[in-house]
């Protein structure tokens, strides 16, 4: 696969996805969309591969949907073509976690691919925002669900209705990004965190991811049930046996993703 909008690399057990349009930030056009669904498709079938991070450049992660591209539709282009759907949920789609390491711009759809990511690790310059609206148009891949349920209803209000961007400290105390790293150390930390990741018992990580992603699609009880029947059903792996005969044993667990 040739690809002209992203650089995808194997670092390890990591699967790195750099979005590679400089001259334009990033911006998400529908080629770029496409080539990162088909990166990832590429990352998720490789048994290689245990976790995926996705990065920009030290500028921009993204600087939301590219608005060239976007600015002459009608609603009828829009509406008959399904304008820039397809691909956009391709991140949500990834069953290994994904890691957003994000320094500068995250506007618009860069934010909204940057929050479908299971965790952002941010850069101390990176800048988030939903600036839509100054554009006479709304968030169209999530920005209006995913930010509210991050940060809740005021602040997310507040941003979709202003386009006001929040910078890194203030996306880390409002719960946005996990955390904040010295932008330069940013891309070293997120593949550090990912190889960690890559190297649990790929059924149990799995499993968590699933059962985190749970707690925003279902009640408490719900929830918590899942999660019981899941914890179980690890007792079935060997994995478990292996985790925890290691630890009995002061060594390192050898996981087989079985
Ligand atoms: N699209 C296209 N080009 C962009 C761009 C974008 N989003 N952002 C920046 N660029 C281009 C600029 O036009 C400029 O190109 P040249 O003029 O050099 O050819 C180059 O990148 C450098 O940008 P600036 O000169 O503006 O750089 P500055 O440092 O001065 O400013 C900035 C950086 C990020 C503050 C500024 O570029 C900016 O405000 N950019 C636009 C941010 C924005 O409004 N983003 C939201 C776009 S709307 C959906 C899925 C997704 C979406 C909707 C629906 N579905 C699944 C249905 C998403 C919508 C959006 O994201």
């Amino acid at each position: 696969m040739v690809y002209e909008n992203v650089i995808v690399e194997t670092k390890g057990h990591v699967g790195l996805i750099t979005l590679n349009r400089p001259k334009a930030l990033n911006a998400l056009s529908s080629a770029l969309v496409a080539e990162l669904g088909q990166a990832l498709d590429a990352f998720e079938a490789d048994d290689e591969i245990g976790a995926i991070v996705i990065t920009g450049s030290e500028k921009a992660f993204a600087a939301g949907a590219d608005i060239k591209e976007m600015s002459a539709k009608s609603f009828t282009d829009c509406y008959l073509g399904n304008f820039i759907t397809k691909g956009w949920e391709a991140v949500t789609k990834v069953r290994k976690p994904v890691i957003a390491a994000v320094a500068g711009f995250a506007l618009g759809g860069g934010c909204e691919v940057a929050m479908m990511c299971d965790f952002i690790l941010a850069g101390d310059n990176a800048k988030f925002g939903q600036p839509e609206i100054t554009l006479g148009i709304i968030p169209g891949a999530g920005g209006t669900q995913r930010l509210t349920r991050f940060v809740g209803k005021s602040k997310a209000m507040e941003m979709v209705l202003t386009g006001r961007l929040i910078d890194a400290t203030e996306a880390e105390r409002c719960g946005l990004v996990s955390r904040v790293v010295p932008t330069a150390e940013l891309l070293d930390e997120a593949l550090k965190v990912a190889e960690r990741i890559a190297s649990m018992g790929r059924v149990a990580t799995l499993a968590a991811k699933e059962c985190v992603n749970k707690a925003y699609e279902t009640t408490l009880a719900e929830g918590v049930q899942f999660e019981r029947r899941l914890f179980h059903a690890l007792f079935a792996t060997e994995d478990q046996k292996e985790g925890m005969a290691a630890f009995a044993e002061k060594r390192q667990p050898n996981f087989k993703n079985r």
